[in-house]
């Protein structure tokens, strides 16, 4: 059943809106305490009586609001005009699907006919060099590696060295996870983003947080977190076949502007969407 529908079944057995019920329930969405306090401040401020179908209408157009803002969806990536690769960084904590979507963005590029070179700068945890050759194989992508604990810095700077010389449009930078609060760890992602900029001064081109839906409101923590070390451009939210809810999603649109560039629905490499906000309304929520 959507959020949406369940909003209205749950209001109307009850004479009146409960608004600490509604906190609740906005909270419990994963909405964010900034969202979930200007929704109930709009209604509980209207002069009319509010219906079950009122609340759940105005809760449908304030996300779709937050959602649109800004032009909407986003673009497929294309390849630039100068033939230069165009480098995604995918960064987040341990074990959201970083990996994994890497690989299905480079699939997705490839059916729509493009060279993709992945780099395997998670040289940290054990097997992740292996885990990242074998979607290579499997999907038929060059992939980029060295050695466990050599500097992630530098297998960016060999990948994108290799996407240059093979002339490959899009080079994608699968990371290692990494808890916001562990400063090593940090400070060597934003080495390696310092590094994508010293051979390209415009890349990375997409820096991409990879959220995962079942995680709730840690996402939004999550995104503050990273954003203070990298320039983020977007979230990639997975799991979302999971039992995920996607709210946390909105909260960060809304508290930090981030928008959403994928998602992803499944493990397997065909299960990565582009973003889109209707359906995200319709389908997820
Ligand atoms: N159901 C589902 N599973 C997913 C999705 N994306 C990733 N996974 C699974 O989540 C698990 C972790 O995925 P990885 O891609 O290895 O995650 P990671 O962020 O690279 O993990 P670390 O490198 O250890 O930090 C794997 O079992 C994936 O198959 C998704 O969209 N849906
Ligand atoms: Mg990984």
């Amino acid at each position: 059943m959507s959020f949406f529908r369940k909003l209205v079944e749950k209001f109307s057995s009850k004479p009146k809106i409960d608004w600490d019920e509604l906190e609740e329930t906005l909270i419990a969405a994963d909405l964010g305490i900034k969202l979930t306090t200007e929704i109930i401040q709009d209604l509980s401020e209207s002069s009319r009586k509010i219906t079950p179908e009122d609340l759940a209408e105005h809760c449908r157009n304030r996300i779709r609001t937050i959602l649109e803002k800004d032009g909407g969806d986003p673009d497929p990536l294309t390849p630039r005009a100068d033939g230069k690769p165009t480098v995604v960084l995918i960064a987040g904590v341990n074990g959201v699907g970083k990996t994994t979507s890497t690989a299905k963005i480079g699939h997705h590029l490839k059916a729509q006919g493009h060279t993709t070179v992945l780099a395997a700068a998670d040289t940290f945890r054990a097997a992740a060099i292996e885990q990242l050759q074998a979607w290579g194989n499997r999907l038929h992508i060059p992939v980029v590696a060295s050695e466990y604990g050599a500097d992630p810095a530098a297998v960016c700077y060999d990948a994108y060295q290799s996407a240059l010389s093979a002339n490959a449009p899009f080079l994608i930078c699968d990371t290692a996870g990494r808890l916001h609060n562990r400063h090593n760890l940090m400070e060597e992602l934003a080495k390696t983003n310092r590094m994508l900029g010293r051979q390209d001064p415009t890349a990375p081109h997409e820096t991409l947080l990879v959220v995962d839906a079942t995680t709730g409101s840690n996402a939004l923590n999550q995104a503050r977190e990273f954003s203070k070390i990298l320039d983020l451009t977007g979230i990639i939210v997975t799991k979302l076949d999971g039992s995920g809810k996607g709210g946390a999603v909105i909260a960060i649109r809304h508290e930090l502007g981030l928008p959403i560039r994928y998602i992803g629905t499944g493990e397997e490499p065909e299960k990565l969407e582009l973003f889109n906000a209707e359906r995200f309304v319709a389908e997820i929520l």
